[in-house]
């Protein structure tokens, strides 16, 4: 079915900064919409998201972006055949001809290359997921639709907040229970008990960019405990029933060849040691990111330290993208790595690198970024790939809730296997 009409409007994510939204309507009437999420803690290597510079929206302003795409990217696509979703990528792709998606952007692709997706589902009419499902099962993935343990970025620090904490997540995974609405409940209930728990001690219950607490607290085995002590009091058994995940975004606190925690200097055999000590007091299965993007022999030792008995993702490290992943599976630095669309800029090669990692045992987790829109793409995809894993947010704010919610449906229609703790290595 041939493209008709494209658009590409400027709208808003959830920090209030522009974004794209695209529509794509094919010839016979079929019209769907792809949305670009954007992140603040980046890695080097992403594919480039392209703005306008100048004075509108702080230098953030799209309305170029999307002009230079209106008059020299959309007509070449009217009137192409979309029936394939490789087909329409590769075309992208070959339109954009850069290396990292500089010339039209890739927040542009990605708006395209997800509306594509869209469209071709809705005009096969199929629900987004099981559309999904077929694509990944055609290029290699093989996969059934399967519900994903979240990661609940219930405590903020970080880029993403403006408190003492260095790490950028402390995330909760509610793995002790059999159905992935289980799940939901015990992350919202220890999610509303942690609110209490900070309320009673006096510190801020005003939460950060993902929806999680950022209390004025300054150590993370203070935020630990906070979270410990909600897990307890709203009748969960931390390590059975909850286990911690961690994104350190250590790319963040590294300077001049040292990691900066707690305003000391470390290297990274101190910050592994450091690390390894934090998972001897807490039930930690996951790490992300706990060295720089580019401290390569760093990873090598920490994932022969922690490896056997911890995931460890690698998020700025990998960047999503293939050539990176693949470095990664050579020298054995890390075991997992988060997925995130926006940062290699089509669908084709997210489900290409989710294909190299599973093929190699490496985990995958399913991911937002911290600057999202109301749309649920990433729970189709987590269901259609059946990785296990998905890291959206915490339970709070529409932009983090519409993912849960388009599970919790997903779920209910489809009735989907979930298996929390057979999702984490190591347990
Ligand atoms: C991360 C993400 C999402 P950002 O570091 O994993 O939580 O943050 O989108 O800011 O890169
Ligand atoms: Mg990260």
């Amino acid at each position: 079915m041939k493209i008709k009409k494209i658009n590409s409007i400027e709208i808003l994510d959830s920090r209030g900064t522009p974004t794209i939204m695209t529509s794509i309507e094919l010839e016979d009437g079929t019209l769907e919409f792809g949305y670009v999420p954007s992140g603040a803690s980046t890695g080097s290597r992403e594919a480039i998201e392209k703005r306008d510079g100048g004075n509108t929206y702080n230098g953030k302003g799209l309305d170029l972006t999307i002009k230079n795409s209106a008059e020299n990217l959309f007509p070449s696509l009217i009137g192409f055949n979309l029936s394939d979703q490789l087909d329409f990528d590769s075309k992208l792709i070959e339109l954009d001809g850069s290396e990292n998606k500089e010339n039209f952007g890739a927040n542009i692709l990605l708006s395209l290359s997800l509306a594509a997706c869209k469209a071709l589902a809705s005009h096969h009419k199929k629900p987004l997921y099981r559309y999904l499902n077929e694509l990944a099962k055609s290029l290699g993935i093989h996969t059934t639709l399967k519900a994903p343990l979240p990661m609940m970025n219930i405590l903020n620090g970080g880029a993403h907040a403006n408190n003492g904490l260095d790490f950028q997540e402390f995330m909760i995974q509610p793995l002790g229970f059999s159905t992935f609405k289980e799940s939901i409940i015990c992350g919202v209930e220890v999610f509303q008990e942690l609110k209490n728990t900070l309320a009673k001690k006096g510190l801020s219950t005003a939460v950060g960019d993902e929806g999680g607490f950022a209390p004025n607290i300054n150590s993370s085995e203070e935020a630990l405990n906070l979270i410990c002590e909600a897990i307890t009091s709203s009748g969960y058994r931390v390590g059975d029933d909850v286990t911690f995940a961690l994104d350190c975004a250590s790319t963040e606190i590294f300077n001049n060849n040292a990691y900066e925690l707690n305003k000391r200097k470390l290297s990274s055999q101190d910050l592994i040691k450091f690390l390894k000590l934090l998972k001897d007091k807490f039930p930690i299965t996951s790490i992300e990111d706990a060295l720089d993007e580019n401290d390569w022999n760093g990873w090598i030792d920490l994932t022969e330290t922690l490896g056997s008995e911890t995931q460890l993702v690698g998020d700025d490290l990998f960047v999503t993208n293939k050539i990176f992943l693949k470095k990664g599976i050579e020298m054995k630095a890390g075991n997992a790595i988060l997925i995130k669309i926006n940062q290699i800029g089509t669908l084709s090669e997210t489900l290409e690198t989710i294909k190299l990692a599973l093929d190699n045992k490496f985990k995958c987790i399913i991911s937002h970024r911290s600057g999202e829109t109301e749309d649920s793409f990433i729970a189709d995809l987590a269901v259609a790939t059946g990785v296990g894993q998905i890291k959206t947010g915490a339970p709070s704010r529409s932009d983090r809730t519409s993912k849960y919610n388009r599970l919790l449906y997903i779920d209910a229609i489809e009735n989907l296997s979930f298996d929390g703790k057979k999702e984490i290595r190591h347990q």
